[in-house]
This record gives C-alpha cells, structure tokens and sequence, in this order.
C-alpha cells in the first residue's frame, strides 16, 4: 500500500488509471443520455450499469450513456457524493477464483430529483431518452400485488396528485415526462424497463402507472397505451450490499479512494423481452439474452434463487450465520435448500431450453457459497415479509394444490415467524428490517405471531393455503423451533 499513489476516483484520467484498475474502454465525453434511471443503487450499478458499460466499449454505439436519478430523500448523500466523481465508481466482480476490479464509465449523469424536481422531468422528458428503467425495490411500485390493483389510496400518491410541482413517487415525475412527451406524438415513444425482483415487473409498473393516470389525466393513459411499452425481464446478479469492504479492498490493491465502489458475484444475467418503443442498444452483443416471453425464467429464478435465499436466510440467521456463504456451507441447511429446489420449487416449474434447471440449482449452491462476497443474511432477511409474498407464496400454492408435501415450506414460514421476535438461538438480537410489517403489527402479533398468518394479507387471496392442516404444520414447527431452537429442530426435520 505504501508504494502506491493514493488518489480520489475522480482525479483518474484513462492515462493514469493503474492497469488492472481497467479504465473504461471509450471516451466518456462522447456518451449521449438514453437511458433514464431511476434507483442508482447498488445492484443498478454491479448488473445494468455494467452491461451498458460493456455494450459501448464494444461496439462504440455511445448514445446509450445513463443518468441515474434518486428521487427518495435518503438518496441524496450518496448521489451527491457520486456526482461529484461524475458517476465513475469501481466494480469489483468475484467469485472464489477470480477478482476483477473495473472502473464503470456508463453513468454519465446523476441527479438527485427532490432537489430539482423541474430538471428531473426534463430529463425524463427529452426525446433521445429513450428507456426510462428502475430498480425502485417492490415497494417503490405502490401496488398491491393481492389484489393486484394501484395503491392509489397512499398517501404519497394522494399527495402527487394534488402538487405536481414537488411529486413524491415515481409516478408523478413520469407524469409530467409523459404528457410532456405526449405533446410529440409518436416522436415520445419510449420504454419503461422495470428491472426490479417482482413477479411480471412490467406488467406491474404498467398497471401501476396507467392507474395512477386514470386519477391524473385519463387521456394521457390512453396516450400511454400506445406509446409506451412495459417489458418484463428478469435480472440477476447477486450484489450484497455495499460497503467499507468494498472500498478498502480498492484503496489497497490500487491506491483509489472510491466511496461508491460495489462488489459483486462474478455470475450475471438478465432475460429481457423483446419490446422496445424506440429503438433499444444491442445488448444480445454482451450477452443479454431477448425474448418474447420472459416468464419462464423469471419464475424460475425467483422460486429458486430469490425462494433459495428465504429457505436459507430466516432459519441460518436464526442459527447464527451472518454470512450467506457460511450458512449454505452447514451441512444441514444445505440439504435443506437443496430438497427445497429439487422437490418444492423445481416440480412447479417449466423447462427452459437454455437454462437447464438442474444445472442452475447447481450453480445456486455454489454461487451461495461464494466467500468472497460474502453476502449478508441481513440482506436477504429484510423485507422478508413481501419476499414470502412475491417468491414463497406461489410455491406453496402450487404445491397444496398438487397434493405435494409441505414439511419445508411450512418451516420456513415458522422460521419467518421466530425471527420476528429479533432474537437468536444463541439469544443474541437480531436486527429486523420488515417495511410492509407496520411496528403496530409486530407488536401486536408478538403473543401470537401465527395470527399475522390468519388475519393478515400474507396469505390473503389463497384461502387454499389458509388451510388448517398448514397452519397447525406452521405452529408445530414454530413451537418445535421455540422448544429446541431452530437448528436444532431443522436437524430433527431432515431426520424424519
Ligand atoms: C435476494 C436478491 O434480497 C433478496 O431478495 O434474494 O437480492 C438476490 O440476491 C438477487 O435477486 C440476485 O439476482
């Protein structure tokens, strides 16, 4: 370390970039915005980001430069802060073999739209944008995936429809973008790309949106209709949150301050529908792959992967392992993912030509296991309880419904229920991040956390799963779990 020439990322030029930093490979003052992004974190960063990086150091087609945009308040230190190194960060891609740092030069722009809100729009706006993508995590979609209709009761939203000079939510910047668009006719074509974890995410930020104009202005929702299109895809890379790791791994091995920097998994992939309102960059050239209908691989990835980590996080967590790679590595929780893909998720799943699903859920044990990036159990907890909802739920319902056997699917939900109470077998305190769990909810339910199952919406439109027999699988586990543990008791399951 005391031999290198500390700097700051942004004081980085292509000639004084360390070598096996890997500067990007075009000229970034040449880059055109056409993709609008909403939700820079770091997942935007380790997958899209990386791909538009890679699309235009090889094919030279630059108008495909991005502008992250934040629009929720917490966003604004860390958009300003990588604003100020012009959006350049470093990517560290990982695995047990392999590390390969790389500065990411496709962020062109950053924009932190509370503070200018006008300016936000405008971008939004312009016509050479031609995608507007996010990652907003399911919350930012204010949906109801129950009931599958627009949360048009939410307060933000109440609050977007009446002031449009400051909005709230996403939809109330894209309004404004979009009528300003509508004004050009055909020429305001464009696509909005979700690009977050949600079953069918186009559909839903489609539904989503056109319910919000129905309130705003029933016109534009029909300009919308044909104007703009809403492609499902599914994304995947496995990206734990960022943090000091990341950026003291970059200081040592090359001298350079980078608070944005991100590490990532070494695996990537993203199955995109083919339908592009107004041209899109040629990303099947970095190996993306199109399709006309990504829904096959998305539910294969989300009961898999996404159910995969649920399996492993509530019931790891609860018995001690902080670390995802640590967790898969115990014998009995691995056997426990595995009898889970193999024999829960797998049997309701459609074959997929290019993605064997035997040799994926071999390649999830292993991705699971990679040390380096040592992912967080916290990570893959939090939230946990829309997870069930989006990931578990169709698991279990076609599971019921083809008479199969419960055992695991009722453990987790168990195991979810116990690390509610904050608390590890060890008796250690566990931190919980659960943002559709109201406090009020948790507290309420502390005496009896299997209500939260009865009453509430977890379960709600699948009255087949509200059934008795899965409920008493549930409380049995969860007094077994109360009783013994929850290692102790998973072990006592894979016994049995
Ligand atoms: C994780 C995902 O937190 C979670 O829900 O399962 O973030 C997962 O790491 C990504 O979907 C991988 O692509």
């Amino acid at each position: 370390m005391s031999e290198l020439n500390v700097q700051a990322i942004v004081d980085i030029t292509a000639g004084s970039c360390p070598q096996a930093l890997h500067w990007p490979a075009f000229n970034r003052s040449d880059v055109e915005v056409g993709i609008a992004h909403i939700g820079v974190g770091g997942f935007h960063r380790a997958h899209q980001a990386r791909y538009l990086d890679d699309l235009m150091a090889g094919s030279g087609d630059l108008h495909w430069g991005i502008c992250g945009i934040g629009i929720r308040p917490e966003d604004k230190p860390f958009l300003e802060t990588l604003a100020r190194q012009k959006g350049l960060y470093t990517l560290t891609e990982k695995d047990d073999d392999q590390t390969r740092d790389r500065v990411i030069g496709s962020l062109v722009d950053v924009l932190f739209a509370p503070e200018d809100p006008q300016r936000a729009v405008d971008l939004l706006a312009r016509p050479s944008v031609r995608i507007i993508s996010t990652t907003i995590t399911e919350g930012g979609y204010l949906y109801d995936f129950e009931k599958h209709r627009f949360f048009h009761d939410h307060p933000d939203v109440q609050h977007d429809l009446g002031n449009r000079v400051q909005p709230k939510t996403i939809y109330g910047y894209l309004w404004q973008a979009l009528e300003a668009r509508s004004k050009l006719g055909a020429g305001g074509a464009v696509t909005l790309l979700s690009c977050d974890n949600v079953p069918h995410n186009g559909d839903v930020f489609r539904k989503a949106l056109l319910g919000f104009l129905e309130h705003a202005d029933p016109s534009l929702g029909l300009w919308v209709q044909t104007h703009v299109s809403f492609p499902n895809s599914m994304v995947d890379r496995i990206t734990p949150a960022p943090g000091e790791s990341d950026q003291q791994a970059v200081l040592q091995r090359h001298g350079v301050v980078d608070p944005c920097a991100v590490g990532a998994e070494t695996f990537i992939q993203w199955v995109i529908e083919d339908d592009f309102k107004a041209g899109r960059p040629a990303l099947e050239t970095v190996g993306v792959q199109f399709t006309a209908d990504v829904s096959p691989y998305e539910t294969a990835k989300l009961r898999l992967l996404n159910g995969s980590h649920l399996m492993m996080g509530f019931i790891g967590y609860l018995a001690g392992y902080t670390r995802v790679d640590m967790a898969i590595k115990d014998p009995a929780i691995r056997q426990l993912v595995k009898d889970y893909m193999a024999l829960d998720a797998a049997p309701t799943l459609t074959p997929i030509q290019d993605m064997p699903l035997d040799d994926y859920q071999g390649q999830l044990i292993a991705r699971f296991g990679n040390s380096t990036i040592a992912d967080q159990q916290q990570r893959i907890c939090s939230d946990g309880y829309t997870k069930l909802k989006n990931y578990l739920m169709p698991v279990l319902t076609d599971v019921i419904e083809a008479g199969g056997d419960t055992r695991r699917l009722s453990l987790l939900f168990a195991s979810f229920l116990k690390y509610l109470d904050g608390v590890n077998d060890a008796g250690e305190s566990m931190p919980i991040i659960e943002f559709n769990l109201s406090r009020e909810q948790l507290h309420a339910s502390a005496a009896d956390r299997l209500s939260l199952l009865k009453v509430d919406a977890l379960f709600g439109e699948h009255p087949d799963v509200r059934d008795t027999r899965f409920l008493d699988e549930v409380a049995s586990h969860l007094a077994g779990i109360r009783a013994r543990g929850a290692y102790a008791h998973l072990k006592l399951l894979l016994q049995g």
